[in-house]
């Protein structure tokens, strides 16, 4: 079963990645993993902290010479700002934020641990894992991408479902397909960061060239959709997932948001693995619980960040009293640097997926298992 961990306070030492049942010749290329933090890191919306973070790689485990040797794998990136020793507490606690209920969990009169091990900063490790799972799927050409599309109130005009020009979206610190929303979205993050205010907003990420069948409809855990909710949701901020065409099927009837086989000669058209073409893409690439072949299509909402210049009202969890809450830095916009970490989550569901579907453990006997299928299924349902 392919899976990681994560470890690191966002102002200790570092943040370390345990990845563990990743098949073994599959090369890895750092220089990769870093253009991916980096991305991660040095996008719109970023405070102060992201220009003093390397965020530079060290492969501590389960490589040689560029190629996975099939035992866990651990990845570090060390912290730059490693004060974690010297910070106070938070016992003004930041409303929406996680120090209240993080020091009753602890029973400690103090938010900071909560805050440390909650924050954003451990999404380094998310995106290392993800990048890692990029390097198995590039065999199959496999290809997630994550986009920003909408900030605050404003959204991108962007064509939902099936983006074709998902290049542009690495191109702007932003990641949106529609570079003509930039400067109202520059314009809002100004005023916020004038106002001592913060925005959220809301990213996409799109999967293509998907196998049909990843996931599982039998086992509740193991739906793909319900991994790739919980993988989405579990970003820090991230309040609400879609899938698809998601709430939008609430109000309409069954006749008009199935996804009908599109045809050519009255035959079915075939996606790239076999998987029959729809003339809609409504599902988001899933139904049932399984890859229907269709390009995965996953959307999140991201609430504003928490920690406000201008504080908020709040208790003093000593005195118990009214408080201003305690200022931090922090970041003014989290979305686009989600748009990363969505993408890498979404990488990291598939991969894990994929492996379940053609489990073994070298990278040589899960693309002749992957192939095996492609025939059976070619000579069934071609
Ligand atoms: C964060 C606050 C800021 C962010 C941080 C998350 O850090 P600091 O308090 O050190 O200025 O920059 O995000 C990261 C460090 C990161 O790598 O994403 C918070 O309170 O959660």
């Amino acid at each position: 079963m392919l899976e990681y961990i994560t470890a690191g306070e966002s102002h200790g030492q570092a943040i370390i990645t345990v990845i563990s049942g990743f098949p073994a010749g599959v090369r890895i290329k750092e220089e990769v993993i870093n253009s991916e933090l980096k991305r991660r890191r040095a996008c719109a919306g970023r405070g102060p902290r992201m220009s003093l973070e390397k965020d530079k790689i060290e492969i501590l485990s389960g490589l040689k010479n560029g190629k996975t040797l099939g035992a866990p794998i651990t990845i570090q990136v060390r912290n730059q700002k490693n004060t974690l020793d010297f910070l106070p507490p938070i016992t003004r606690v930041r409303p929406g934020h996680i120090d209240l209920a993080a020091a009753m969990k602890f029973l400690v009169p103090d938010g900071r641990i909560g805050a440390e091990q909650a924050s954003a900063r451990t999404t380094v490790g998310r995106v290392i894992a993800g990048s890692v799972a990029k390097s198995l799927l590039d065999y199959f050409a496999i290809k997630v991408f994550g986009y920003t599309t909408q900030i605050g109130s404003v959204q991108a005009d962007h064509p939902t479902g099936r983006p074709v020009n998902w290049r542009t979206g690495r191109q702007t610190s932003f990641y949106t397909l529609d570079k003509n929303v930039i400067p109202e979205w520059k314009h809002l993050l100004s005023e916020a960061e004038n106002d001592g205010d913060t925005l959220g907003g809301c990213f996409e990420v799109a999967g293509f060239n998907i196998p049909v069948g990843l996931g599982d409809h039998t086992h509740w855990q193991d739906r793909f959709d319900a991994r790739l909710s919980q993988a989405i949701m579990a970003i820090p901020a991230v309040k609400a997932v879609e899938i698809g065409l998601g709430f939008g099927y609430a109000d309409k009837p069954g006749s008009q948001v199935m996804d009908l086989f599109a045809t050519h000669n009255n035959r079915p058209i075939l996606n790239k693995y076999g998987g029959w073409k729809r003339m809609t893409n409504y599902a988001g690439g899933i139904e049932g619980g399984l890859t229907s072949g269709e390009n995965i299509i996953v959307r999140a909402a991201v609430k504003p960040i928490p920690t406000l210049k201008r504080p908020l009202p709040t208790i003093d969890l000593r005195t118990k009293r009214p408080a201003k809450a305690q200022v931090e830095s922090s970041d003014i916009c989290a979305v686009p640097a989600a748009s990363v970490i969505g993408e890498a989550v979404v990488a990291f569901e598939i991969a894990r997926a994929f492996i379940s579907r053609f489990p073994g453990r070298t990278i040589a006997e899960i693309t002749t298992d992957f192939r095996t299928y492609q025939t059976h299924l070619k000579k069934k349902f071609g």
